[in-house]
């Protein structure tokens, strides 16, 4: 897991969350044991080409995801994003790009949240800060063709 940055509004930030990715053939090859086991059942349940995994350590509740749908190019007709929850809970939220609607979840250890069909595109998601949290990791299974 790495610390890494992100420019915003022309601003070099600290990306508030550590992150790790596994995006190349290579990468996928070398998955840790349990992330390869994991991408394995999604692949058999969601028959997607899950070709790209990524994973956000958030340390405590300071660390955090803002609003933002994934980037799924547009070759990709029907993506799946599969996401799984280790560690400690924290409040995953979603709204429509259009509108004020937000659906929370309090996602725990061993849940997993699935984004298919449109969701990616048109509507966003976030991990907000919070006062107090314990470590959490989320593990991001996406596929890059299909
Ligand atoms: O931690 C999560 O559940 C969401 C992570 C996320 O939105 C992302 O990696 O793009």
């Amino acid at each position: 897991m790495e610390s890494t940055t992100q420019e915003l509004y022309g601003k070099v930030m600290v990306t508030p969350r550590l992150v790790a990715r596994w995006t190349s053939p290579a990468d996928i090859q070398a998955l840790p044991p349990v992330i390869e086991q994991m991408r394995a059942l999604l692949l058999m349940r969601y028959e997607r080409p899950f070709d790209s995994v990524g994973a956000n350590l958030y340390r405590d509740g300071r660390d955090s995801v803002a609003w933002h749908g994934d980037h799924i190019p547009t070759s990709i007709v029907d993506p799946v994003v599969a996401t799984v929850s280790l560690g400690q809970p924290r409040r995953f939220v979603m709204r429509p790009r259009e509108g004020k609607t937000e659906l929370a979840l309090a996602l725990g250890m061993g849940d997993l949240v699935v984004m298919g069909g449109s969701s990616q595109r048109t509507w966003l998601h976030a991990v907000p800060k919070v006062a107090t949290a314990g470590p959490r990791i989320s593990v991001a299974y996406r596929h890059s063709t299909g």
